[in-house]
């Protein structure tokens, strides 16, 4: 089968909630030898992509989302052994977390994957994060980088106070700040004062890579 297909069979069966279809065409994306970015990207995302869109439609509701949700993850499981490692030593501190208001966490968890298969070091404060919980968590691992997580239009406005926070106690300067999650954009990121803005884990980890090589 061409890998196109292959992906549009893994989108359209997580956008079905039909586990055993995502779990096959995983499989067979594996087996393919198509490299886990272009899965993760193509495949599950857009699946994601599916799901949402039916939701927005009425045609799902949050028992749907729930169930896609399970999906997306079990999915990600299958494929973590096949995220290549990076066996060099710790590059960096990355303290990152969902803002508040905010549970969705399979974004953050495809990002925390590949920062760690490049060795960073990272602290993942989970979803529904307070911001002094960001705060504090920089301050006590001396982290470089702050990453942040948003999926909804109402909590991405939370990265903004965290940054205003940051600046408040004198800590802006000390650490790096990137975001990412489908409401976000580079001009949202000008807006509140992050560093960076990304939907793509592989470009916002080369960017973190970056930072810690200077
Ligand atoms: C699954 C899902 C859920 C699950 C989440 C399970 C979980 N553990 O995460 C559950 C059921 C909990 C859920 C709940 C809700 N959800 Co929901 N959910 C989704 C859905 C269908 C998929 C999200 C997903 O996991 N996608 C797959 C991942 C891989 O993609 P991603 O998160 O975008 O992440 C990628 C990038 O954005 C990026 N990224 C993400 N974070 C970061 C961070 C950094 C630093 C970087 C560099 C990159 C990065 O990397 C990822 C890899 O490609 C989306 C639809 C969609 N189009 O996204 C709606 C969606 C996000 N949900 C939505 C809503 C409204 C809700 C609810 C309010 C529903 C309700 N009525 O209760 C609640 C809110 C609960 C809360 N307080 O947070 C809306 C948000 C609308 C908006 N724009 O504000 C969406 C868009 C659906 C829709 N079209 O209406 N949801």
């Amino acid at each position: 089968m061409k890998k196109e297909d292959i992906l549009n069979n893994l989108s359209s069966s997580i956008g079905a909630l039909d586990s055993d279809g995502a779990r096959k065409a995983i499989k067979e994306a594996i087996n393919s030898n198509i490299p886990p970015t272009e899965i993760i990207i193509n495949g599950i995302s857009r699946g994601g992509e599916i799901v949402g869109e039916k939701f927005k439609n009425s045609e799902y509701f949050l028992s749907e989302l729930i169930i896609a949700g399970e999906i997306t993850k079990e999915a990600l499981q299958i494929l973590k052994p096949y995220i290549e490692q990076n066996k060099v030593q710790v590059r960096g501190k990355v303290v990152i977390g969902t803002v508040e208001g905010d549970v969705h966490d399979i974004g953050k968890n495809i990002v925390i994957m590949f920062l760690q298969s490049r060795g960073f070091d990272v602290h993942d404060l989970g979803v529904d994060v307070p911001e002094e919980d960001f705060i504090r968590a920089i301050e006590k691992t001396e982290s470089q980088i702050l990453a942040m997580s948003a999926l909804m239009t109402m909590t991405a406005p939370e990265m903004g106070k965290i940054i205003t926070r940051l600046k408040e106690l004198g800590l802006r300067d000390k650490v790096k700040v990137i975001i990412g999650g489908a409401p976000t954009t580079p001009e949202f990121c000008e807006h509140i004062g992050a560093d960076f803005q990304t939907v793509d884990p592989i470009e916002g980890v080369e960017k973190c890579l970056e930072w810690v090589k200077k």
